[in-house]
């Protein structure tokens, strides 16, 4: 999923982002995610249900997944008391003080009318204590079931979200005392906010088992092309992440020989496109030309390599869905492990 926090994925058209998709066989719709903590705030969830919703509002028709707060609440607000209740925090735009219930966070996530809700969730700040993480993961059990309980629409899918930090007992038992509840989907939390990437792997390979087999599994903030596959070797399905939208604008290019730095001056006179065989608008040019956009700062380098980004990513997945099917998925996973792998000089 494309992040889009504001309602816009940042720097695209909805048709534009549609576009990134377009050569794929396999997909017809894409889900991208929004923030109910940054819509909330602004320009607020009533003003967007006025306007008719989050897909009308942001003219996206295909799927879009909501982000319950929880993570932001944590790691961009002024976070006032959490208790059993609800999270006071204050504002980072206006310091206006608000009282965020998991209650609270469906009202929100209905107001937008997302297709998925996630619950709202205790994210606590890593390395802690084991006493701290299962108070934290207990505390998100409770609240993920309060959200059930609250929800009124029945057009909108419920994910909880598994947390419960580097402790791999820990992570076991929240997966499976939030599957016996009735979700849509379950997510993997509190990940990809520090650790060594084989601590992730190791609480992902250690959660996947408790999950329902028949729903689906969501990492969510991950990220790099090498992290995704990892995970979806352990059974993961779905990933958001700003990687590709926020490197793009900084003038990194995902392609399938390793990253580019499009300012790096060796790039300067390359005729050649990011990617050959790459069907999006910014591989219609050179190197060259696309370096040439960043160095004299011009909107429209910022623009291509976000879309270039996204093509790689959604055809990074398509790849992995075609070699599920074909029993080729390891060759896969072997080839991006040997292009993420550290260079010998
Ligand atoms: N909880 C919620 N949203 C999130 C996370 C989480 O733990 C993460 C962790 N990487 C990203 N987004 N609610
Ligand atoms: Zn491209």
């Amino acid at each position: 999923m494309p992040v889009g926090t504001q309602a816009t994925v940042k720097g695209v058209t909805a048709a534009q982002l549609r576009e990134t998709t377009a050569t794929l066989p396999d997909v017809t719709a894409q889900m991208i995610l929004g923030n109910t903590y940054h819509l909330a705030l602004r320009p607020g969830h009533e003003l967007i249900r006025k306007m008719g919703g989050l897909h009308q509002f942001m003219n996206w028709d295909g799927p879009i997944l909501t982000d319950s707060g929880g993570f932001q609440v944590f790691s961009l607000s002024k976070l006032n008391k959490i208790d059993e209740r609800s999270a006071v925090f204050h504002s980072h735009i206006d310091g206006r003080k608000i009282d965020l219930t998991p209650e609270y966070s469906v009202e929100i996530q209905e107001s937008l009318g997302s297709d998925i809700a996630m619950v709202l969730d205790h994210v606590i700040a890593l390395p802690a204590s084991d006493e701290a993480v299962i108070d934290a993961t207990e505390r998100s059990v409770r609240w993920a079931v309060r959200s059930l309980n609250a929800a009124t629409r029945s057009d909108q899918a419920r994910f909880a979200i598994v947390q419960g930090g580097l402790n791999e007992t820990i992570r076991a038992q929240c997966a499976r005392d939030l599957a016996a509840h009735p979700f849509d989907g379950f997510a993997i939390g509190g990940l990809s906010v520090g650790e060594p990437p084989p601590e992730m792997y190791r609480i992902v390979k250690a959660t996947c088992p408790h999950l329902p087999e028949d729903k689906p599994r969501y990492l969510m903030g991950v990220g790099r092309p090498i992290d995704m596959l990892e995970a979806i070797a352990e059974g993961v399905d779905l990933f958001d992440c700003v990687m590709p939208t926020r490197n793009g604008r900084n003038a990194f290019a995902f392609t399938d020989e390793g990253p580019l730095k499009l300012r790096n001056a060796i790039h300067k006179d390359d005729p050649r496109p990011l990617e050959d065989s790459c069907p999006c608008p910014a591989c219609q040019h050179s190197r060259a030309y696309l370096r040439h956009l960043f160095v004299t700062g011009e909107m429209l380098g910022p623009i291509l390599l976000t879309i270039h980004n996204l093509t790689y990513y959604q055809r990074l997945m398509h790849q992995a869905r075609e070699a599920i099917l074909a029993g080729t998925f390891l060759e896969l996973l072997e080839r991006h492990r040997a292009l993420a792998a550290p260079k010998e000089m």
